[in-house]
């Protein structure tokens, strides 16, 4: 979970565990296994990483790879990769939290180092990810803002907000 329950009313979870929520802790994640509160999650944007519906990435170094107790793990994660796979290279593959185990060894199409799973611009080589807004799309690849303000291409948070006053 990347943002903000308190401000909206929609928001209230019942917490099965095994949940990342950053950078507050607004969303009721109240489990012991529940992880809150983490100041970068260095989670991607909602995409197409394959299966049926769309996911959130993680990228390489989130706080959700590799952090997931083994008695709340899935034999696949929402894409029907089967889980749990090696993500922080370690050499020990561990649950990770939320939809989507990723798979920080697995193939790397743009051949920069960082598997597809991990890579912040899977198809734009960028060894280093940077990313300056820390919006989880690498600098290398970030789309141009569409307004000159707050508005930026791909994250509709302003937007609603804007639109609904929520
Ligand atoms: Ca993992
Ligand atoms: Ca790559
Ligand atoms: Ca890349
Ligand atoms: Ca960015």
């Amino acid at each position: 979970m990347d943002g903000d329950c308190s401000s909206d009313a929609l928001a209230v979870f019942a917490s099965g565990g095994g949940n990342l929520e950053s950078p507050g802790d607004t969303c009721h994640f109240d489990q012991p296994s529940d992880l809150v509160s983490v100041p970068d999650a260095r989670l991607g944007p909602l995409a197409d990483h394959g299966g049926p519906t769309l996911t959130v990435g993680l990228l390489q170094g989130s706080a959700a790879i590799d952090s997931l107790d083994a008695a709340l793990c899935s034999a696949t994660d929402q894409r029907g990769v089967s889980r749990p796979q090696d993500g922080d290279g370690n050499g020990i593959a561990v649950c990770d939290r939320g939809a989507f185990e990723a798979d920080c060894s697995g193939p790397d199409r743009d051949g920069d180092g960082v598997a597809d799973d991990c890579d912040n611009c899977p198809d734009t080589p960028n060894a280093g990810q940077e990313d300056s807004d820390g919006n989880g799309v690498g600098d290398a690849c970030e789309p141009p803002p569409i307004f000159a303000d707050d508005f930026e291409s791909g994250d509709l948070t302003h937007w609603t907000k804007a639109m609904t006053g929520a």
